[in-house]
């Protein structure tokens, strides 16, 4: 059986994050490429990807991430189950983008968003992964954060790929990485990176009980930001599966971190 990789490619990495819906298409054709070779190398990868300017905005502004709220009203009369609706849109369209990338590469890959398939929100949402078991090998399987479906009261809510990444690779057979793919940082860095101080290092080996110091952009991200990859990243540790935080915008890094061999960026120890 081939070995497995669950990689995610992030909103920040694939998008331009704060310019409303626009692809990074140069990232998007070198991350293409780099997947390719891995599938050539013998690895199947399972790839999730963020949602960047495609969902974080949309989201933020109406409130989606709190799930229903009955006293909403948006400035423009806009309803949140429309806004649910065109999120998901919105995240169809940048995983049309995502899958013509790889198929410009020669990369055969099916994809199913999470709102026909998972329910509720967090690491333990609800969702049957078996379906993704059976995917034949040489076939990239894709998916994405979404809007889905909760429970009452909550109604809907945003479910993250940090979540979906952490579920595929502790559930589905034979993974041996997780792979974080990243933009503007070369991993985790030991200071947020926009502080004027020289100080942001580099953290190469990020150990469970080390803290970093981290500032969550929450304007503009609905979701976890990196301290969420970096929990959901050792929960997948603890499972024996190596983590890897690498930056998606230099060399092949994400490649390399892929295929199991040494590059520069964050590993993740127990
Ligand atoms: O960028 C968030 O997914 P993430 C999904 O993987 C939406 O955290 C729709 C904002």
């Amino acid at each position: 059986m081939r070995e497995r990789v669950v990689l995610k490619w992030g909103g920040g990495l694939i998008t331009e994050k704060d310019t409303m819906k626009t692809v990074r298409q140069d990232v998007l054709d070198s991350l293409a490429a780099q997947l390719e070779s891995c599938i050539r190398e013998g690895i199947d990868v399972v790839l999730v990807h963020g949602a960047g300017s495609f969902g974080h905005m949309k989201a933020k502004a109406y409130n989606l991430a709190d799930g229903k709220l009955p006293e909403f009203k948006s400035p423009d009369g806009t309803t949140q189950e429309e806004a649910v609706d065109a999120v998901r849109e919105d995240m169809l369209e940048l995983n049309q983008h995502v899958m013509d990338a790889l198929t410009k590469y020669d990369v055969s890959a099916v994809s199913i968003p999470p709102h026909k398939w998972a329910r509720n929100t967090g690491h333990d949402f609800e969702a049957d992964l078996e379906m993704f078991a059976s995917v034949p090998e040489g076939i990239v399987l894709v998916t994405h954060g979404d809007v889905v479906d909760c429970d009452k009261p909550q109604t809907f809510g945003i479910l993250s790929g940090d979540d979906i990444v952490y579920r595929m690779a502790t559930e589905l057979p034979n993974v041996k990485r997780l792979v974080f793919a990243m933009g503007g940082v070369e991993g985790v860095l030991s200071e947020p990176p926009t502080t004027d101080s020289d100080e942001a290092s580099l953290i190469e080996v990020l150990h469970k009980e080390d803290v970093f110091s981290q500032q969550h952009m929450d304007h503009i991200d609905v979701t976890g930001g990196i301290a969420l990859k970096v929990e959901r990243g050792f929960q997948t540790a603890e499972h024996g599966i190596s983590v890897h935080l690498v930056s998606g915008e230099i060399d092949e890094r994400v490649m390399q971190a892929c295929l199991g061999n040494e590059v520069r960026g964050t590993v993740l120890t127990l």
